[in-house]
């Protein structure tokens, strides 16, 4: 980091002493995973910088349109409608966390036998390392996971700024008219603490931001279907990470620049890994910042990620939100309904989120699917059942994977993936 951030962190509260060891080991890794793979297009030079920064500038930035009156907005589910937020002129920021840090002081609140994103969040927080989360002004959780909607009564004890939107479990005509009045409740609450009225043009410019943003997001993820990969999954999915933290207008520039750049790499032939690679489709629970343990170990192995059918990836930006209606509510309500699209295995029955993995299977041409899932995270865990039969009848080549944020289980997971890789390049031989 270029400079010295320690008064800010120290005046929002963070433990300075740990934080600068959190950075350290971030720092460490970034460089490891990220800076040592070959042929990245110049355009992930932005990236890069974001993550350099991303306790720094981006904070600065932040701090400041607080200081202005800016709403920070911190969320942990692609379900929160980031429209509402923007339109009062709020910054939305996710909180998810993908490290095992702070996990003995997490542990003294939670059970062991948590997901490690929810013992993350709550690590992060109670052990003073996240800048951002100390910045919001609220934070907005969602009655998912059961693991979630727990974890957040005790967030809010200890922050007392958690607001809850309640998300049904089924996709049914009384479901929707539940959401509906959720999202409907939410804008009053954002008009509320900010003391700004939703109108239609506020609406109407927030709703272009965020689908320039899901715009971008699509040309990238369209351009991974190529082969060669033009650009190496574990970019793709920093570029999907810091889409939940960066200003959105910035970010979308930036992604559509570099997709300017992709292009000519596909035009050219140019490749981060050799026509015929074998590409793998992800699927399942999301990866939070700097949760790049999967990728890393599938990229490492001979193989190109070259999808996401997870939060951080395809389920956040799939469907866009470009109609216009003549009254907020008309809109509210249309806003709503777009973010019913997404399939989240919180859902249940959940089989259009099948159809969107044979989809992104054809699409991108992906030789085999690695499902996701975070150890005790049982909807994933749970639904990888019914993925492994749709997809081909259960013969299209699937690895279930269970994991957590930890190093320990590295080496079997090299030895599983590597086996993995191996049969679908025999599967092609033959
Ligand atoms: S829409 S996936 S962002 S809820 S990994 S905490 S599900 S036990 S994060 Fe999610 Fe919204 Fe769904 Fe997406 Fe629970 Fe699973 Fe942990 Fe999870």
């Amino acid at each position: 980091m270029a400079n010295d951030y320690t008064e800010m962190w120290s005046s929002l509260g963070l433990n300075v002493q740990a934080h600068q060891g959190l950075l350290g080991v971030l720092s460490d890794a970034y460089q490891n995973i990220y800076l040592s793979q070959q042929d990245r297009p110049e355009g992930m030079k932005y990236f890069d910088f974001v993550i350099s920064e991303v306790h720094g500038q981006r904070i600065v930035e932040i701090v400041k349109k607080k200081m202005e009156g800016k709403p920070i907005i911190g969320t942990f589910c692609v379900y929160v409608p980031e429209e509402l937020i923007l339109a009062v002129d709020g910054i939305s920021i996710g909180l998810c966390a993908g490290a095992d840090v702070g996990t003995d002081e997490a542990e003294k609140y939670l059970p062991r036998t948590t997901c490690a994103l929810i013992k993350a969040f709550m690590g992060f927080k109670l052990a003073g390392l996240c800048p951002y989360v100390e910045s919001t002004d609220l934070i907005v959780g969602e009655t998912t996971c059961d693991g979630k909607k727990k974890a957040y009564e005790i967030l809010n004890e200890v922050t007392g700024k958690v607001y809850v939107m309640e998300l049904p479990n089924m996709k049914n005509d009384e479901s929707r008219v539940l959401w509906k009045k959720e999202v409907h409740k939410f804008a009053r609450k954002l008009s509320e603490i900010t003391g700004i009225e939703i109108t239609l043009e506020r609406l109407r410019e927030a709703s272009s931001a965020v689908n320039g943003k899901r715009k971008a997001l699509q040309r990238l993820s369209a351009l991974r279907s190529h082969d060669p990969a033009p650009i190496s999954g574990l970019d793709a999915l920093l570029i999907n990470q810091v889409s939940f933290y960066d200003d959105p207008v910035r970010f979308t520039s930036q992604v559509n620049s570099l997709c300017d750049e992709i292009e000519e790499r596909v035009k050219a032939g140019t490749g981060v890994a050799a026509k015929g690679t074998p590409r793998v489709l992800i699927s399942g629970s999301p990866m939070a910042i700097p949760n790049w343990k999967l990728h890393a170990v599938v990229e490492g192995s001979g193989a190109v990620v070259v999808g996401e059918e997870s939060c951080v990836g395809e389920r956040n930006f799939s469907t866009l939100f470009d109609r216009s209606f003549s009254s907020v509510d008309e809109t509210i309500d249309a806003i709503a309904d777009r973010y019913m699209t997404i399939n989240c295995a919180c859902f249940t029955p959940n089989d259009a989120r099948i159809e969107d993995i044979e989809d992104m299977i054809k699409r991108l041409h992906a030789d085999g699917l690695v499902h996701y899932a975070l150890q005790f995270c049982t909807p994933y865990m749970v639904e990888a059942y019914r993925v492994r039969q749709a997809i081909n009848g259960g013969r299209f080549p699937f690895l279930g994977i269970e994991t957590d944020y930890s190093m320990e289980d590295m080496g079997q997971l090299k030895t599983r993936i590597e086996a993995f890789v191996e049969m679908i390049k025999e599967g092609s031989r033959s």
